[in-house]
């Protein structure tokens, strides 16, 4: 039976603030790091109770706050295949956290073990990790806790990346089958990628030095570590490096700020020169933004679009190379924020298809293809092989040696491509396989298709729970009125498009806008702003 008396010692040390609401959103829970310790607490014992339903399967748990300021953090589950928590159980964490005293937690403890009958006597294993965040040594303590209350088997993986943290469980829990992920440490991880890397890239003329900007997180570390496994094969310069300078974590850095700013940080400005490619993780090392100055000292922005539209064709490609078309179907999966002009080019050559916001519609979308590509425009993504497109690479007989050798790239890119969850590392190293396979520099990346002009505001609305869409979140139904509105508006510009849903991880309306110029876009988008406000 459940430990109770020791749940409620424990759970006494964290009470939860009375003023304050938790909620599990498309992020885990993320807010303010120092309201974070009960939560923390309850997703420890969460955690040790999903690992038991799921037969002592090993559970993630990542203490991040991504790409948001330094003093936020936050707490996501990860799943035994290195996926995102099972959606139906965000629920079940929401209802753990806002519990309004040590009683009431026990009690919806007690709760969800018998309507999940989950059985407590079963062994529970869980592998957990932090950012650099300096609030992240105390609530990794409040989350020990929670492990030690209900007897958790816990690993410590100490501060890692999450796509690290999602590789380790995926690793731990097929170890020793014939799904085996890799090695289940850093080291094996590391090697996974810059052996696959070193393959993938053997005969090309040696890359030039690529810029890494760190965002001052814990991708600083790991693309340290990284940098020396790849030696000479990739010339990594890494900056904003500083994780323990107080408040320089994502600050003025990092792949939201260069995303949204759409300029490169100013710590780099005197490093970039035209020509050079350079990129951003951000605070996590989950999402990745390449960029570079053209001939003019032009600021070009290559975003996670134009990543899916370099790897999708290079996958395409390989395929047909391999002599495995009309057997493998490569298939990409884009959010409403994708830029018309990657969608155009994209979908002239492959099938694709638009999905929710947030990495687990992506993710679960893209499954359904033999191979699916997926990413955000933020830069989040990651490539899919599905089980029988593994198999069909093993078997496959080539007939020519240029067959041969496809098939073995498709086959070293299974291995680069971190498949549980986007990876800037990871993603940074295919896209240097492709650029050096296709001689492309960001000019000619940049040149696949032109971005069109857009804007995205936020509108801070009394209630953006009276904004429902529809259609991948494309139009809304309520409102009642607003969508016609917004249509007929959006009719009167040239190649225009507008769209307006409520965030899930912050408490404003989004709304997006696209034209044919700058000027146009950013009216379309403040003029549906004011329809909204
Ligand atoms: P919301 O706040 O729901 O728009 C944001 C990003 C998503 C995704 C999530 C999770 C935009 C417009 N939205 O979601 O793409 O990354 O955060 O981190 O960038
Ligand atoms: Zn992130």
């Amino acid at each position: 039976s459940l430990p109770v008396s020791s749940i409620r010692a424990l759970a006494d040390l964290h009470p939860k603030p009375s003023n304050l609401r938790f909620q599990y959103g498309t992020a885990g829970f993320r807010t303010l790091g120092s309201t974070l310790e009960s939560v923390m607490f309850r997703v420890g014992v969460l955690a040790g109770l999903r690992s038991k339903k799921l037969d002592g399967k090993t559970i993630g748990v990542m203490v991040t706050a991504s790409h948001n300021p330094e003093a936020d953090n936050g707490v996501k589950l990860v799943d035994p295949r290195g996926e995102m928590l099972e959606a139906s159980w965000e629920g079940h964490a929401t209802v753990l956290a806002n519990a309004a005293d040590t009683d009431a937690f026990i009690e919806a403890v007690e709760n969800l073990v018998k309507t999940m009958k989950i059985d407590v006597s079963k062994p529970s294993r869980v592998v957990y990790a932090r950012d650099t965040r300096p609030s992240g040594p105390q609530l990794i303590a409040s989350l020990e806790d929670g492990f030690q209350a209900i007897n958790v088997e816990a690993r410590n993986a100490g501060v890692t990346t999450t796509p690290i943290l999602h590789y380790l469980v995926r690793a731990i829990n097929t170890k020793g089958t014939k799904d085996a992920y890799g090695e289940d440490s850093e080291e094996g991880y590391m090697n996974k990628l810059s052996s696959a890397f070193k393959k993938l890239i053997a005969g090309k003329p040696a890359s030039p030095p690529l810029i890494v900007d760190c965002a001052n997180g814990v991708g600083a570390q790991a693309a340290a570590e990284l940098s020396a496994y790849l030696g000479e094969t990739l010339p990594l310069i890494l900056h904003n490096t500083a994780t323990t300078a107080p408040g320089a974590l994502n600050n003025a850095c990092g792949a939201d700020f260069v995303k949204t700013q759409q300029k490169p940080p100013p710590s780099l400005a005197s490093h970039l020169k035209p020509g050079q490619r350079a990129c951003s993780l951000d605070g996590d090392a989950d999402r990745l933004m390449y960029y570079y100055l053209d001939e003019r000292s032009q600021f070009r922005m290559l975003d996670g679009d134009k990543i899916a539209a370099l790897v999708a064709a290079f996958i395409g490609d390989l395929v047909k190379a391999a002599g495995l078309d009309g057997q493998v179907r490569v298939g990409i999966v884009q959010t409403a924020y994708a830029n018309g002009g990657s969608t155009k080019y994209l979908s002239e050559r492959l099938p694709v298809r638009c999905v929710s916001t947030g990495v687990k519609h992506l993710h679960h979308a893209a499954e359904h293809y033999d191979i699916g590509v997926y990413f955000e425009a933020n830069g989040h993504g990651t490539v899919l092989f599905s089980p029988e497109t593994l198999t069909k690479f093993a078997e496959h007989q080539p007939s020519t040696p240029a067959q041969s050798t496809a098939v073995n790239h498709l086959v070293n890119l299974t291995q680069l491509i971190n498949q549980t969850v986007g990876d800037a590392l990871s993603d940074m190293l295919f896209v240097e396989v492709v650029l050096a396979h296709k001689s492309y520099s960001g000019f000619e990346w940049d040149s696949l298709y032109v971005d069109l002009p857009n804007r995205l505001v936020k509108v801070v609305v009394a209630d953006r729970n009276i904004f429902k869409t529809t259609d991948a979140e494309r139009r809304l139904v309520s409102p009642p009125g607003l969508q016609a509105r917004i249509d007929e508006l959006v009719g009167k510009y040239d190649s225009g498009r507008a769209f307006v849903r409520p965030s899930g991880t912050e408490d404003v309306v989004r709304v997006y806008a696209e034209a044919r110029g700058k000027a146009q876009a950013d009216e379309l988008a403040f003029r549906v702003a004011g329809m909204v406000y």
